[in-house]
């Protein structure tokens, strides 16, 4: 299956294939993983049963989202292993949530999740933001992922698309609510990454928009 047909896909999901040429892709992978030096990748942890999740993550940005067995799904401030404030979110990013999302303000978080070679990420919402009318962006980069979108309730019919480095996936409105996983990629068909494997940024509005924020930040620019 290469593409998904668009009248099974949520209101409010967008998906712009290609979107950063090759050389920004490359620029952003070198970047993320020059952030890994500072706020390296770990292992999260299911609440409750302390599973460990296939997928590999850190944070970009004031907010970070982490999981683990006693303190659950959340957002904060700091890298939950060593402390730190999480490095900054890549310029390049910031510009495209201003031109693809439209919100009139930045996101304060970027999760960056790292697949290897039989990493999935089971369906589920984006829910854990206050800010839930917020668009979600999400960048792709490295091997193909088997993307897949159902409705709000969990047992709504899905339909699934690949996402290829360099995608951008934009979900707002009804999308937003919808649940969504990655059930394979594709590892090894890029070498983008080193040795194979895929990154996707999700960047996220956590705090409501305060008045403050939209006068701000309306004009959209600088970092
Ligand atoms: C992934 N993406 O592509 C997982 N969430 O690895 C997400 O969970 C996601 O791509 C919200 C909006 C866009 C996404
Ligand atoms: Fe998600």
């Amino acid at each position: 299956m290469t593409s998904a047909r668009a009248d099974r896909l949520p209101n409010g999901f967008r998906h712009w294939p290609g979107e950063l040429t090759v050389d920004e892709q490359a620029a952003l992978a070198r970047e993320v993983m020059a952030g890994w030096g500072s706020a390296p990748l770990y292992t999260p942890r299911l609440p409750r049963s302390g599973k460990p999740m296939r997928v590999r993550m850190t944070n970009f940005g004031l907010l970070g989202w982490v999981t683990d067995k006693t303190g659950g799904y959340r957002y904060q401030a700091c890298h939950p292993q060593t402390g730190a404030p999480w490095p900054a979110i890549p310029f390049l990013l910031l510009q495209l949530w201003d031109r693809l999302t439209g919100y009139p303000a930045r996101p304060e978080a970027c999760l960056v999740n790292w697949y290897g070679e039989n990493a999935r990420l089971g369906l589920h919402v984006d829910a854990d933001e206050e800010a839930l009318d917020a668009p979600v962006m999400s960048v792709s980069l490295g091997d193909p992922a088997l993307f897949r979108v159902g409705g709000p309730a969990r047992r709504d019919p899905t339909t699934s698309l690949w996402l290829e480095s360099g995608d951008v996936v934009v979900l707002s409105g009804r999308a937003r609510h919808c649940h969504h996983g990655v059930d394979r990629i594709r590892f090894g068909e890029t070498n983008l990454i080193g040795g194979g494997g895929r990154i996707n940024l999700t960047l996220r509005r956590v705090t409501e928009l305060a008045r403050r924020d939209c006068l701000t930040h309306a004009g959209g620019a600088g970092p």
